[in-house]
């Protein structure tokens, strides 16, 4: 196997808590998602990644680890995951986990010594800061700096015992380890290397690039509402690169060709992943950045959603894969967990949901990059419709909806915009039949399952070759066949159209042609595409469309895909 084997490899992200049921308690588990290894291996991808099934308070559904070496009980045991593995490997296919090291649980046992005393042993593992100086523990303004979490509110909780506050970017139940601290990054690399061993092929890394901090920590320049900006004091700080270096030679060096690391960075520019992603620097294979997932930010952010501007995504997708042509890799990944369905978001969920599903998924997988497809995605799955702030159940989505209304935004808008960008959009249990909870468990989901899964559903989908599931099949397949698409190079075309996405792929000579419509509208793109021939469409097998562009308007939502020899 090539070192850089996952060039032409597909990832299935999975959402264990919401894949498949096997014990009838309404959550996912191991054992679950055993029983849909067929499906997986009938898509034809390469790699899963799990997210977290660590043990968990669950505070932030498990990306809040209290014991990195044990299976959380709601998703079974080690045995049981040893199975999965086997099962994995035996169909010829890798598991990666999610490492989750920028921080802990609060009920870890390495926070729970270090917040015992000012004077345990551990308390450098974590950020422990006492008051501002001036201000008694609990003042209002007495947090240790101005930072606004990622969560809203302050990046510090007050530990009423001690009178110090601890960091913590997300959640209050997700302290921040001190990555400075020589002991915690041993304890880390010790605990990669026994999943490894273990027989893991790799990582995707939870925020890896938080994890250094620009010393001494200190505020951030004032945000509206009045807090501060704290981001550009932990997000690619000073030692990051160093700490990913020092964890490829403690964990990685000597397993090349094995594994897949990919690391997660918010905020992360096209010049620092070349940097992260350079095989020559031996830090991560790829990241996932966030420029194409926050281009509908409004005003007021995430959840304040704003029309799709095309041009400025494409400008988006031109800029990661001219930057990283020559040296690094890019993903690729429109869904996962974090984000909403991106058929409801960017694409047609009603009148043209297929075709628009299939548009999608043909201008991603064709560019340049390793894709991530994310459950559910496959069979275009949507968001999940909710209308009241009962509904939801991720903290992200709630603490929005305290911090909006406490500003006096309008209740309707603010529910509009949780329905529309909600993390809990993508975490509905996936859709395998028309029964009533859709396959997913015998018992209470512990998130309703979306009601259109009574049409739209991987049983109605298996042996249908028209699809959405058969068309990213097509796409999987075609990575893995033909070289152009996971090593030609990449030309936007048409960066003005705001309708059209165009692409040029070109290796060894043949280039391959990318045009999507990727409208409700007609559409008349200006591309000769002379003598090649259409290897792919989302118009139906039964349908050929008209002669090579530049003569024949694109149907709404229409992608074909050329190739000249
Ligand atoms: O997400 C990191 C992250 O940046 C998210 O907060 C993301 O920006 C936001 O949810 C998008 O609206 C990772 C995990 O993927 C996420 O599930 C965790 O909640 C978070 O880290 C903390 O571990």
């Amino acid at each position: 196997m090539t070192n850089d084997w996952w060039k032409s490899a597909v990832v299935y992200q999975i959402y264990p808590r919401s894949f498949q049921d096997s014990d009838g308690d309404g959550i996912g588990d191991l054992q679950g998602i055993r029983s849909r290894l067929d499906h997986l291996q009938w898509l034809g991808v390469d790699v899963l990644w799990l997210s977290p099934i660590y043990a968990s308070p669950h505070a932030d559904n498990g990306y809040d680890i209290a014991d990195y070496h044990a299976i959380d009980p709601v998703f079974g045991t080690l045995d049981d995951f040893d199975e999965l593995l086997a099962d994995v490997h035996a169909r010829g296919m890798k598991l990666v986990m999610d490492l989750v090291v920028n921080h802990t649980s609060d009920e870890h046992p390495w926070f729970l010594e270090s917040a015992s005393s000012p004077r345990s042993p551990k308390r450098d593992w974590y950020w422990w800061r006492p008051p501002r100086e001036g201000f008694a523990p609990g003042d209002v303004g007495a947090e240790p700096t101005n930072w606004r979490g990622f969560f809203s509110g302050s990046t510090w909780a007050l530990d009423e015992e001690s009178g110090e506050y601890y960091m913590h970017l997300f959640h209050p139940k997700q302290p921040d380890l001190n990555w400075e601290n020589p002991e915690v990054r041993e304890a880390v690399y010790g605990m990669m290397n026994w999943w490894l061993d273990r027989g893991v092929d790799g990582f995707r890394m939870d925020v890896i690039n938080l994890i250094s901090k620009v010393l001494p920590l200190r505020d951030g320049e004032p945000l509206p509402g009045g807090m501060g900006n704290g981001f550009p004091l932990y997000a690619c700080g000073p030692r990051i690169h160093e700490f990913l270096q020092e964890m490829h030679r403690e964990v990685f060096a000597g397993r090349e060709g094995e594994l897949l690391t990919v690391g997660e960075m918010p905020g992360v520019t096209v010049d620092e992943a070349e940097l992260f992603t350079d095989p020559a620097r031996a830090e991560v294979d790829m990241v996932f950045q966030f420029e194409h997932v926050d281009v509908d930010h409004g005003t007021f952010g995430k959840f304040d959603p704003q029309p799709l501007d095309l041009v400025r995504l494409k400008a988006i997708f031109e800029r990661w894969q001219a930057g990283l042509a020559e040296r690094g890799w890019n993903s690729l990944y429109w869904d996962n967990h974090d984000q909403p369905r991106v058929v409801s978001r960017f694409g047609d969920d009603r009148e043209h949901w297929a075709m628009s599903a299939k548009a999608l998924a043909a201008v991603l997988h064709l560019m340049r990059g390793t894709p991530y497809v994310y459950q559910g995605e496959e069979l275009g799955m949507t968001n999940a419709g909710f209308s009241s702030v009962d509904e939801y159940h991720d903290i992200e989505s709630l603490n929005a909806y305290d911090e909006l209304r406490a500003h006096d935004i309008p209740e309707e808008r603010v529910l509009d915009g949780l329905s529309r960008m909600s993390r809990d959009n993508a975490r509905t249990p996936v859709q395998w039949d028309a029964s009533p909870h859709a396959g997913f468990t015998t018992g209470t989901p512990w998130l309703p399952v979306t009601r259109n899964h009574a049409w739209l559903n991987a049983a109605a989908q298996r042996d249908d070759r028209d699809s959405v599931a058969s068309f990213y099949r097509e796409l999987i397949r075609l990575r893995h066949d033909d070289p152009i698409v996971a090593h030609g190079t990449f030309e936007m075309l048409l960066p003005a159209d705001p309708q059209v996405l165009a692409y040029r792929r070109d290796h060894e000579g043949r280039v391959m042609t990318v045009v999507a419509n990727l409208s409700g509208v007609g559409a008349l793109p200006e591309i000769e595409t002379g003598t090649a021939r259409l290897v792919l469409h989302n118009l139906g097998a039964g349908v050929t469309p008209g002669p090579a562009l530049g003569m024949v308007p694109l149907e709404p939502w229409e992608v074909r895909v050329f190739l000249a020899e």
